[in-house]
């Protein structure tokens, strides 16, 4: 990454692939939170670009429908990190639920090859959901870079840039990046 290639607070002139990354300051950053969770029994369900996209879809929607900004995120094979800062006052809690369970409504819909819980639903996620909070901007830097780190440390790819299913992408400028998120200084 280079720091100096980015400009801060240039005005949003389009929403969607300009090629100037549009880097905010957030003066709350302090109450970010770094979100995991992962497919049921650690299926692989994410290596489907379907299934990626169906859960970047919910995740764009509920950006757009509850003001949540998201700073970072990457979809690995059978996990999901995200980097978020909610509204004050916001449940993050219900809105990761809701973005849980819309995801895995649609995603049921689209495959066969889904595995059950004892109760005969099929299941997609995990239950439960790791949730950090980022006490300062550096620790919001740290989590952003492990996110986009992660498919290197897993082994699945050489570089960041070689994984397409994380906002490195979008930090670095790409104009063919899944979607347009909220960035920072890095
Ligand atoms: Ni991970």
């Amino acid at each position: 990454m280079v720091g100096s290639e980015y400009v801060i607070d240039t005005p949003t002139t389009s929403l969607y692939h300009s090629n100037m990354p549009r880097l905010r300051h957030y003066d709350d950053l302090g109450t970010a939170r770094f979100i995991t969770f992962s497919c049921y029994r650690r299926r692989k369900y994410m290596t489907d670009v379907t299934t990626v996209m169906i859960l970047l879809y919910q995740l764009k929607t509920l950006r757009s429908n509850h003001a949540v900004k998201i700073l970072g995120y990457v979809v690995m094979p059978d996990h999901v990190h995200l980097v978020l800062l909610p509204p004050d006052g916001s449940k993050l809690g219900v809105l990761i639920g809701q973005l849980k369970g819309r995801s895995a409504h649609e995603i049921i819909r689209t495959r066969k090859d889904i595995i059950q819980r004892s109760s005969g639903q099929p299941a997609i996620w995990q239950r439960r959901c790791y949730d950090h909070n980022c006490r300062t901007p550096d620790v919001v830097i740290e989590k952003i870079r492990y996110c986009h780190n992660n498919p290197v440390s897993r082994g699945l790819v050489g570089e960041p840039g070689d994984w397409p299913w994380s906002s490195y992408g979008w930090y670095n400028g790409d104009s063919d990046c899944p979607f347009d998120i909220d960035g920072i200084e890095l």
